[in-house]
């Protein structure tokens, strides 16, 4: 894969590792930074070898420090408007890339890290993780989708509590409020992570691929209309070949080997 200035990236398996390096600003978001992410997540959606994304932070300080506070200073009304948009639509190609990602948090994941993280499907925290929304200390709000996410994701009272606060919380307190899935030792984390993706990335990709998207467009819907929608593409998932070679391998008592292609 190409080389990128802000960014670490290597394919094991079927599972591209991605990491914000820019150090010297404990990851924090930059426009470079935003840019690069989004060509990354296209080159990601288009490559078939991979099935799983892990995203973590390089160092073993940041997972991401949140937005570049020194490139916000400067910001007037329209910048800032603008800013917003271009990363909370990159936090939605995130959250609708077709294939699961996993948020590795590996320290401070604070303003703009925390809404990183919580535009993964899954966020798995390093013992020495760290979140919050500071913004309000800053004269802010948070500008990346963490006053929508944050409250469907713990409920609007732990969210408020975070957000009017701007007080961090450390990985156990994630954990309870339901922030984070697991907690899990620092040095461990990624091994943690690369296993959890394995044991995605060995059952159907395209119903994996598809289960996301049942429960992401799910959740914005009513729940009858959620219950139809799961119908339709559950009836979708009998196009693909693997339906046919995951019914066949339990039949005959084998593991299934899928490729996540629709039927000719
Ligand atoms: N931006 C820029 N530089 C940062 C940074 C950040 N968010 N966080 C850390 N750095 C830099 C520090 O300035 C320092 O650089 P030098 O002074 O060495 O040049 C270097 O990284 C190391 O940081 P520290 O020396 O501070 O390291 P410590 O271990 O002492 O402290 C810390 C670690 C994470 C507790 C501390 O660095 C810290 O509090 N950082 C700021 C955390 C924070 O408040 N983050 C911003 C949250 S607000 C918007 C859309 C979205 C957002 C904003 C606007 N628009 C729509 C406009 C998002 C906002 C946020 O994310």
């Amino acid at each position: 894969m190409q080389q990128w200035e802000n960014f670490l990236i290597s394919v094991e398996e079927k599972t591209a590792i991605v990491s914000f390096n820019r150090p010297k600003a404990l990851n924090a978001l930059n426009y470079p930074v935003l840019k690069e992410l989004n060509e990354i997540l296209d080159v990601l959606a288009a490559d078939d070898s991979v099935y799983t994304v892990i995203l973590t932070g390089a160092g073993d300080k940041a997972f991401i420090a949140g937005g570049d506070i020194k490139d916000m200073s400067a910001m007037n009304v329209e910048e800032g408007k603008l800013y917003a948009y271009a990363g909370t639509a990159l936090l939605q190609k995130i959250e609708e890339l077709e294939k699961p990602v996993i948020a590795a948090v590996n320290g401070y994941a604070l303003g703009g890290g925390t809404e990183v993280a919580m535009a993964c499907d899954i966020r798995i925290a390093s013992e020495r993780a760290v979140f919050g929304q500071p913004e309000v200390g800053l004269g802010l709000i948070p500008g990346f989708a963490g006053t929508q996410r944050l409250p469907r994701l713990v409920g609007r009272g732990a969210a408020k509590l975070l957000i009017f606060t701007g007080k961090n919380i450390k990985a156990d307190e994630a954990l309870r409020i339901g922030l984070c899935e697991a907690v899990v030792p620092h040095a461990e984390l990624l091994d943690y992570c690369k296993k959890l993706a394995a044991d995605i990335n060995k059952n159907g990709p395209t119903a994996v691929r598809l289960a996301k998207a049942a429960i992401n467009h799910g959740l914005d819907m009513d729940l009858r209309s959620g219950f139809r929608f799961e119908s339709f593409v559950f009836g979708h998932c009998f196009a693909t070949e693997d339906h046919d070679e995951g019914t066949r391998a339990f039949a005959e008592k084998r593991k299934a080997s899928f490729t996540g292609k629709y039927k000719k």
